[in-house]
């Protein structure tokens, strides 16, 4: 790696004459002036394959995988050796990415699908719109559901298309993806592996789409392309081109379908350029081109125990990171990184520059003449990419990177990396000697460690992600990945709520739950929406709630109720499914009175009432006293009331 850098540096000479055209003296402040273009600011594309390892490319030695087009875009501008995703996983990298802010201080930090930025966040478009950019996005959003403040046209896209929840993401073949919150039909897809419209299809044409009516349109765009493949389900059409190449090799059927996922990928890379020619903009754009967290050591088996394709594992030394995606290990972080601009990022150019993905808004942005926001946490690579002196300065490095996952938090300071697994002790690593971090130096260097990991104190800020103001469009989102139903393989057999001398409960509307789980979507309505697989449980983790934990149901006019029918939650567990509990019947949502009936459940997975000589009233209390597994939650799939 430091032969490379010495190399570039003897280079650089070369450096100044390739960039000499947009070159700039410093400001007295030392930093940049906006860069100057000859043809005004520069379009970019930025694509992000969603999983693709550091080792899965050909111009990094994969003997499997054909990537002749990425070759050709690593070869004509500068490859990257250090530049390190934001997460280990795919929400919380792509929050890195949109804001540029390293996790410690990023509002979406779990993995569960749809966690939201907050309504005021900045991201890489909003700057960009600021200064009149064009700015679409096509693929996997990741920073907020459908009815939450993270949506993508509400953070600067003017028009994004594909995924917002990324188990919807899972499936190529949904009835439906989405466009600007509203939903763009699939015809003829049933979800999961079926279907007729291979929706990475439909969200290219949309990019392609983008990209002509924009190019040339007076304006300059961004077009972000965080796609799909090859995250699994790993499906490609039998008729794409690329599967041909790989249908009858002797590998496992989802490792060739993995292959055949990056080779049409990219191939669609050099469509992408050819388009660009075509349209005349090929010169005035930046391409990057990137994926989005470490390997994962898919497709296992005893000849390839670091997964089928090796995606950690340097295939000529063996050498191998440690870890993998949803790790803070290198195997989780290694991404492979390109950046493309004719005449501007010197060809040929291999870089072992540290940087990360908090890095690319601020870099961005500086190429766009856009300021950045102040509360981020990177450093823009402008002179990296085009040289100093085209920068005007000299490139800035980290002082130390920071990341924090499901446990896991790790700050990297020049050569040294310390890491530390959940629940353990912290462990460092000497990068430059120890690139597989075998070497525990902890107690060696006691000094690194201690002013390590009180960069990592510093470094970490609460997590505080945005809000729903309405799930029922990503709950949907969620469902379609099967087509709007709930896989009874995938899931299993539940119990459902038999419905005879129930009250129809169309209508009715929570008017109080006393907690819900807001974090995982267990809210309140899950106990009277009809699916059985849906449930409301009472606050979890933080400021957690005890019993009793109560529930108000407004019917929406007066019924004579004799009793209440309960179904408790339809997955494997039994937490807060209900022990001791009783029932209100009232004519105001605040004045009940005394219980209708106090009753005492078994611990059964199916259904099970309780009934009393009957009430007239509108409103309903269903008030919890004890739990099965004696614990201090409550859980509810179906609440159903008997009467007329
Ligand atoms: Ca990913
Ligand atoms: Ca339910």
């Amino acid at each position: 790696m430091r032969h490379s850098r010495r190399a570039f540096l003897r280079a650089a000479g070369v450096g100044l004459a390739w960039a000499g055209a947009g070159r700039l003296a410093p400001g007295r402040d030392g930093k940049a002036k906006p860069l100057r273009h000859a043809h005004g600011k520069p379009n970019i594309v930025y694509i992000m394959s969603d999983e693709l390892g550091y080792f899965e490319l050909g111009c990094t030695g994969n003997p499997y995988i054909r990537t002749p087009n990425i070759d050709r875009l690593a070869a004509e501008g500068t490859r990257f050796m250090q530049a390190l995703a934001g997460a280990p996983v795919c929400a919380p990298t792509r929050c890195c990415l949109m804001t540029g802010k390293h996790a410690g201080h990023t509002s979406v930090r779990r993995n569960d699908g749809g966690t939201p930025l907050r309504a005021e966040e900045e991201t890489v478009a909003s700057v960009l719109k600021r200064v009149g950019y064009a700015t679409g996005g096509f693929g996997k959003w990741g920073c907020g559901g459908r009815g939450s403040t993270g949506v993508p046209e509400k953070h600067g896209f003017d028009v994004f298309v594909g995924y917002y929840d990324q188990v919807h993401a899972h499936s190529y073949y949904p009835p439906y993806i989405v466009r600007n919150s509203e939903e763009l039909k699939l015809e003829g897809n049933g979800g999961g592996r079926a279907g007729k419209t291979y929706s990475h299809y439909k969200i290219m044409d949309e990019a392609v789409k983008f990209l002509r009516a924009n190019a040339g349109a007076g304006k300059p765009f961004l077009c972000y392309l965080p796609v799909t493949p090859p995250h699994g389900m790993f499906d490609i059409p039998d008729t794409d081109p690329a599967w041909a190449i790989y249908k009858d090799k002797d590998w496992p059927e989802e490792a060739r379908r993995y292959a055949a996922m990056v080779t049409m990928l990219d191939r669609q890379v050099g469509e992408l350029r050819a388009l660009l020619k075509e349209l005349g903009v090929e010169k005035n754009t930046v391409i990057f081109f990137c994926g989005d967290n470490g390997g994962n050591d898919y497709f296992r088996d005893k000849d390839h125990p670091r997964g089928f394709f090796g995606p950690n594992v340097h295939p000529k030394t063996g050498k191998a990171f440690r870890g993998h995606k949803g790790n803070l290990y290198e195997g989780g972080l290694r991404v492979p990184m390109i950046a493309h601009w004719p005449g501007r990022i010197r060809p040929g150019r291999v870089s072992d520059h540290l940087w990360y993905f908090p890095d690319v808004l601020p870099t961005l942005a500086e190429l766009a003449g856009a300021t950045a926001p102040k509360d981020i946490d990177g450093i823009s690579v402008v002179p990296e990419l085009l040289g100093e002196a085209a920068a005007g300065r000299k490139q800035a490095a980290h002082e130390y990177l920071y990341w924090e996952y499901g446990g896991w938090s790790a700050v990297r300071m020049g050569r040294w990396k310390a890491v530390r697994p959940p629940r353990k002790d912290w462990e460092l690593y000497d990068l430059d000697a120890d690139i597989e971090e075998q070497n525990d130096l902890a107690a060696k260097q006691p000094d690194v460690l201690a002013k390590m990991k009180a960069l990592a104190e510093k470094a970490h800020a609460p997590e505080v992600p945005g809000t729903f103001h309405d799930r029922e469009a990503h709950e949907r989102d969620r469902r379609a990945k099967w087509g709007g139903k709930a896989p009874a393989r995938a899931r299993g057999k539940v119990n459902t709520m038999p419905s005879d001398g129930l009250i129809p409960n169309k209508g009715w509307k929570i008017v109080r739950a006393s907690s819900e789980s807001k974090s995982n979507g267990k809210l309140a309505r899950n106990a009277i929406d009809g699916d059985p697989r849906s449930l409301w449980h009472s606050q979890w983790a933080e400021g957690l709630k005890t019993h009793p934990h109560e529930l108000v149901i407004d019917l929406g006019k007066e019924y004579e109720i004799r009793g209440f029918r309960y179904l408790p939650r339809q997955d494997t567990g039994w937490n807060g499914t209900l022990k001791q509990c009783e029932l209100y019947v009232g004519g105001s949502a605040t004045d009940f009175g005394a219980p209708a009936v106090k009753a005492t459940l078994k611990k059964l997975k199916t259904a099970q009432e309780a009934t009393f000589a009957p009430v007239r009233g509108r409103y309903v209390l269903l008030r919890t006293l004890s739990a099965q597994d004696n614990a201090p939650w409550a859980s509810v799939a179906e609440l159903g009331l008997l009467g007329k």
